[in-house]
């Protein structure tokens, strides 16, 4: 959510998401050509680089050091990575790899997957649980649920008649969503019990290919993209436990019917009422562009953010109370060429809250909170939104320290991981 990592043919950049106005150019690196995957390990140094020259290859860098950590080479072309500070994962068409971070070392390799030329892997970046998701069969919308930290399978979840097209774990890893090929039906599980908790539709017509499917980092929000102009965003309305009272606004008064009616009405019909319409909506200017999205805050702000496979940027702004039509409020471009400012994310300021209601109180109650000591209106880049707190891991490696992360060791030699304490 605050970091921005693209390959381009002639090798690939990095940017923060700090600010609206201004993409903060971190890094450059044009030494790999073709790169097809590149994968940031949160907004450490840790840099994950494969390229279309050697397709079988990982890379995995130390960029602010400008070195190179290790490199690992798989039995066929690598289709996708996935990092939190646990665990690293690479996914082949029919095989997944699971390394233990710190020391690179292979822990488990899950053979004969489900053929998949996309490569579908989700991982929680809850480095507590690491659950991983992936499909069980390429014929039915089967998930397995395999714990990526004591290495075995939880369970599997029939999650969709067709074959899978989108996997997403909500922050904390205890909500999994999924969408199949179809693109029509999205559906949201609680996490490791597999129960289905929501049912989103995207619009009854049209089949599409669902591109991304993210959960902002409260949850509130699952945001889901596809190869038409539009892109949905959808409200998990909590119709269990208690929440701070509504606004008294018309949809807030009709939410709260809706709400009660579910809670009276049998699973099965409960089920039915939670096929909602979408509760924002974006209209793209370009359709059949891929697209990745993302739902953040940036500058105390809830956005929705989309990356287009052109080398856009396009910030939109976020209704989180009545939702509807989100506005366009920046377009930045990639691919433009500008200097990377060094001392971007060195900014160590208290953390910040994440939450999309937590903001927008903030912002209603203190008008006018830029004049208070350390929230800056520019000052995107507090330590909190960069890296959320819960992310730092404790163990044998600094991973908390970014100007240690990642220590420099031989990839296979264990005795010489260390921790210096500082
Ligand atoms: C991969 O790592 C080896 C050392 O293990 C090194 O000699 C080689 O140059 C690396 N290859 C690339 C392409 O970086
Ligand atoms: C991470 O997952 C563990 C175990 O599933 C859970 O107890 C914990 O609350 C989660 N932590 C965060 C910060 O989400
Ligand atoms: C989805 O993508 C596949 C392959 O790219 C394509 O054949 C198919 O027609 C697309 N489906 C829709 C509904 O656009
Ligand atoms: C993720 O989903 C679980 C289960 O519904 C929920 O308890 C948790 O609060 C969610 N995580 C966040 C960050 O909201
Ligand atoms: C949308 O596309 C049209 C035509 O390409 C262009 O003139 C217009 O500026 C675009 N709007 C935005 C907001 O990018
Ligand atoms: C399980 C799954 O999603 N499998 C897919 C893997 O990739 C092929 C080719 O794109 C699809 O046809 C499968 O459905």
């Amino acid at each position: 959510c605050s970091s921005l990592a693209i390959g381009t043919k002639t090798g690939y950049r990095l940017f923060s998401l700090s600010s609206v106005e201004q993409l903060d150019h971190v890094y450059e690196n044009y030494e790999i050509p073709d790169v097809y995957i590149v994968e940031r390990l949160f907004s450490s140094s840790l840099v994950v680089v494969v390229s279309h020259t050697k397709p079988r290859q990982m890379n995995v860098y130390h960029f602010k050091k400008g070195t190179e950590i290790c490199n690992y080479s798989y039995s066929s072309n690598i289709l996708s990575i996935r990092l939190n500070r646990q665990r690293l994962i690479v996914c082949l068409e029919e095989s997944i790899y699971i390394h233990n971070i710190k020391d690179m070392k292979l822990l488990k390799t899950i053979l004969e997957t489900p053929p998949n030329t996309t490569g579908l892997c989700a991982l929680s970046i809850n480095h507590s649980n690491s659950y991983v998701a992936y499909p069980g069969s390429s014929t039915i919308g089967e998930i397995m649920l395999y714990d990526g930290n004591n290495l075995r399978t939880v369970c599997t979840i029939p999650a969709h008649d067709g074959p899978l097209a989108a996997l997403t774990f909500n922050s904390t890893g205890s909500k999994l969503a999924s969408a199949s090929e179809k693109g029509t039906v999205i559906r949201v599980f609680s996490i490791p019990d597999g129960q289905k908790l929501y049912e989103f539709r995207r619009g009854m017509k049209r089949y599409v290919n669902i591109s991304s499917l993210v959960f902002s980092m409260d949850s509130q929000f699952l945001c889901a993209s596809s190869n038409t102009e539009t892109v949905h965003i959808f409200k998990l309305e909590h119709t269990t436990d208690s929440r701070p009272e509504e606004p008294p606004t018309w949809s807030g008064y009709m939410g709260k019917m809706f709400m009660a009616a579910t809670n009276y009405l049998p699973a099965q019909v409960s089920d039915m009422m939670n096929q909602d319409r979408a509760f924002a909506t974006v209209r793209l200017n370009v359709s059949g562009q891929r697209n990745i999205c993302t739902l953040s805050t940036i500058q105390k702000l809830p956005r929705l953010l989309v990356t287009t496979s052109d080398g856009h940027l396009y910030i939109y702004n976020l209704d989180p109370q009545d939702g509807g039509e989100c506005v366009l409020i920046k377009k930045h471009s990639l691919l433009d060429s500008g200097k990377p400012d060094e001392n971007q994310e060195n900014d160590l300021r208290p953390p910040f809250p994440q939450s999309y209601a937590a903001t927008v109180a903030r912002q209603s109650s203190t008008p006018s909170s830029s004049t208070r000591p350390g929230y800056s209106e520019d000052g995107g880049a507090l330590r909190g939104e960069v890296i959320p707190e819960h992310e730092f891991a404790t163990g044998p490696v600094c991973l908390d320290d970014e100007n240690e992360f990642p220590p420099l060791w031989q990839c296979e030699d264990m005795a010489s991981v260390k921790c210096k304490k500082s």
